[in-house]
């Protein structure tokens, strides 16, 4: 029968279709975070202990205003992008060191099922404790420079790391439900890489400046520029 031709031949061209849209090359989201207006004056911290190997003071890094109003240490992320996928994801490691009683970087993200690997890079007693929404997540000792002591990352969430000795050192992890995601860098730029083409909720976490949604179009092959600002609180 000719309708069911029709039909058949109608229904092979629409999964054509969404082979062809599955197949498409991915896009990227890239732009810059900056600070509308001027940027609040932190204090310094103060240090209290271990003066030797700590230093003085240590600059707040709640909030890293760069030239240009650029701002530091955002995390960006799709909140419904790709899934990691596990096998990939046990093989990524990230490092957290501890350099002159100070978490550097001071904000990290990754996709769960990664690994955060703490360094103690100083020759002092640092505690790494970290929290999940009030919750312990887990807690240890690191009294060898040169020690290094891996966690995996199981859990979606923000894990909050401090050190009970040196109550300045302070770090968030982001572990992400995505593999689509990025940390901006000193002048606020950011690039996400690996997005399907598509429309895409967009979230940002700024430690200082709180959270908030964008809405971002993305296609095939292209990249999408996003610059977003973010105003004091
Ligand atoms: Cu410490």
């Amino acid at each position: 029968m000719f309708y069911q031709d029709a039909m058949t031949a109608l229904v092979a061209a629409l999964l054509a279709l969404v082979a062809a849209a599955d197949n498409a090359p991915a896009g990227k989201i890239g732009g810059r975070i900056t600070l509308g207006g001027l940027p609040p004056k932190l204090a310094d911290l103060p240090v209290t202990r271990d003066f030797k190997i700590c230093g003085t003071s240590k600059p707040e890094e709640a909030l890293e205003v760069g030239s240009g109003g650029g701002v530091k240490n955002v995390v960006l992320w799709l909140p419904e992008g790709p899934k990691p996928l596990a096998h990939e994801a046990a093989h990524k490691k990230l490092k957290l060191d501890q350099q002159a009683c100070q978490f550097v970087p001071h904000v990290l993200a990754a996709e769960v099922g990664s690994t955060l690997d703490v360094i103690n890079s100083d020759s002092v007693l640092h505690n790494v404790h970290a929290t999940e929404k009030e919750a312990k997540a887990f807690n240890y000792a690191m009294p060898i420079k040169g020690q290094v002591v891996p966690t995996k990352l199981k859990t979606v969430g923000v894990l909050k790391l401090k050190c009970d000795v040196h109550p300045w050192m302070r770090a968030t992890v982001q572990v992400l439900p995505t593999s689509a995601f990025s940390v901006s860098g000193e002048d606020g730029s950011y690039l996400i890489d690996g997005v399907p083409p598509g429309h895409w909720k967009l979230h940002l976490w700024s430690e200082r400046l709180g959270e908030r949604d964008e809405e971002v179009d993305v296609s095939s092959g292209q990249t999408t520029q996003h610059d977003v600002a973010l105003t004091p609180r």
